[in-house]
């Protein structure tokens, strides 16, 4: 095709980016984020650095990215700031040193901060897609994230054109960009399978800087089997959801179901759908992965509306061979739209997420290691709980080989507090905490969720307690952390009286 913008190599497109420069990035996880050009622009930080040149940038994705964005560019040391979420370790280990300045939005909240100035300048939309038209018309791959807001705020576009994707993926994305406040109205998804928006992103071909030809796979990992604990996690979440429609609490048509990342989702996923206590049900989620798929190929999930397809390469493959099979089942949205508040709340979500650990009362820390060290960051948790319908919290009872517990007296940070917290579930059983007081949530936490080796220095805790509506005793809230991180097992904890 001929274009009206040059055919770049990654290294003519990184010589385009300046020290400073602030980029957003297209994609959502590994899925649909850029491969050839960000490894360039590390390569350039380098030379740069060596020639004693500053070269460092301001970062804004969808979520997480690959090895070859987060991970190069994190190695050149070339990130000066970034938001929202990420998954990668060198990025995490600079943020975690204080060489990158990392601060977390809610998904649902980067494209309304980019677009009211408050991020700065974005100076370039740097996006993968599948097509794109002389006139400008850009055709997304297998995520969308911020890339339509990115393409229309940011002064130029470099493109990564990847053949690895299908030509034909026009019809998978819907795109709509509501307008701020206050001129703002509702956000028209009444049902998941209701499309709002356009198919491709249409820019102005000035605007495009070049394009990147590419031939490269996502770098989304796989999964690891389900295990015995994750199975168990899985099987408690379908019983409890089964449970509440065979009660009424829940409609026999069920609700749309949200579902996190990782291991634990996807084996409660796949527990779901082996239920027959669920009917099929629809997804109105921000993340695909392979288990949705299978689902979605026996017909237990009949829909699925999501802002990525985070599938294994093999999962991916599959998928692509039977495109059209799945055209009419799925459709990939912007981020404010897959994690809008206001249609979560409308939908009527079951929002089932992961956390590092849980409080007694049903505060979860979504996010720092012992309060102080950032994993991954809040995602769209936050977006999906406070306004679930149902929010349910998952988590194996302990972390590393048991020194750790998950369910502690006193969350260490907060991301999702006890209001918004309405069932927590780990492979020992379900704690519903919906209704309860919190001395009947703590007590109802040490008898379901808790490992049984923990119960008994929980309930001392609680012994321990002075009074109070929240029996909390201020200088042992912590003292399970202070063990391990003193003595590397918080299974030595002694209350203080
Ligand atoms: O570390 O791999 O070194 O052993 O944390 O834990 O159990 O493998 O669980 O991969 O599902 O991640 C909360 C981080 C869970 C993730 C979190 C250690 C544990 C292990 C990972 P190792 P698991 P997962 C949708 C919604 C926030 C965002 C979100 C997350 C590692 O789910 O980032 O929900 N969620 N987004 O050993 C110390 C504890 C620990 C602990 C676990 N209490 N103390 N270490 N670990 N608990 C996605 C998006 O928004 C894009």
């Amino acid at each position: 095709m001929k274009y009206p913008f040059p055919t770049l190599t990654a290294d003519e497109a990184a010589a385009l980016i300046n020290d400073k420069d602030t980029i957003g990035f297209g994609g959502f996880t590994a899925a649909g984020a850029c491969k050839v050009i960000p490894p360039a622009i590390a390569v350039r930080a380098k030379a740069e650095h060596a020639a004693g040149r500053p070269f460092k940038l301001g970062v804004i994705t969808g979520a997480s990215t690959g090895k070859s964005l987060d991970g190069a560019l994190a190695e050149a040391e070339a990130i000066a700031w970034r938001t929202p979420y990420q998954s990668d370790p060198t990025l995490r280990k600079s943020i975690n040193e204080g060489k990158t300045q990392f601060f977390d939005l809610h998904l649902s909240a980067v494209q309304p901060a980019v677009r009211s100035g408050v991020l700065g300048k974005v100076n370039w939309a740097i996006l993968e897609a599948s097509h794109v038209t002389a006139q400008g018309e850009i055709v997304l791959t297998t995520a969308v994230g911020c890339a339509n807001t990115f393409a229309r705020v940011a002064d130029k576009i470099l493109i990564e054109l990847n053949a690895h994707h299908p030509g034909d993926l026009m019809g998978f994305h819907d795109l709509f960009e509501p307008a701020d406040p206050p001129r703002r109205r509702a956000i028209p998804v009444y049902a998941p399978t209701d499309r709002i928006g356009a198919s491709f992103i249409k820019v102005n071909p000035a605007k495009i800087a070049g394009v990147v030809l590419t031939n490269c796979p996502d770098e989304s990992g796989g999964f690891d089997a389900p295990d015995e604990v994750t199975n168990r996690i899985g099987a408690n979440v379908a019983g409890f959801l089964a449970n509440e429609i065979k009660v009424g609490r829940l409609p026999e048509s069920f609700l749309p179901l949200q579902s996190g990342v990782g291991n634990i989702a996807n084996a409660v996923i796949g527990a779901l759908g082996s239920n027959p206590g669920i009917p099929p049900f629809m997804m109105y989620t921000e993340v695909l992965q392979d288990s949705v798929i299978n689902l979605l190929q026996s017909g237990k999930c009949a829909f699925a509306s999501s802002c990525s397809l985070t599938l294994s390469p093999d999962r991916l493959k599959e998928f692509y061979a039977n495109l059209e099979y799945f055209r009419s089942r799925v459709v990939l949205r912007p981020q404010e739209i897959s994690n809008s508040p206001e249609i979560v709340r409308r939908l009527g979500l079951i929002t089932i997420n992961t956390a590092i650990e849980v409080d007694l009362f049903g505060n979860v820390n979504s996010t720092h290691v012992m309060g102080r060290d950032l994993m991954n960051g809040i995602g769209g948790s936050g977006d999906f709980t406070r306004n679930a319908h149902v929010s349910i919290y998952t988590c194996p009872s302990v972390a590393k080989g048991g020194k750790i517990s998950t369910i502690v007296p006193f969350v260490t940070h907060l991301d999702h507090s006890e209001h918004s917290v309405q069932v927590v579930v780990t492979e020992h059983g379900v704690a519903d905490l919906r209704g309860k007081s919190p001395g009947e949530r703590a007590a109802l936490m040490i008898e379901k969720c808790v490992h049984p080796e923990y119960r008994d220095t929980l309930r001392a805790y609680l012994g321990a307690s002075g009074k109070g509506h929240v029996q909390q005793t201020l200088h042992n809230a912590f003292g399970m952390h202070l063990a391990f991180l003193e003595q590397g097992d918080m299974r030595k904890v002694k209350w203080r009286e």
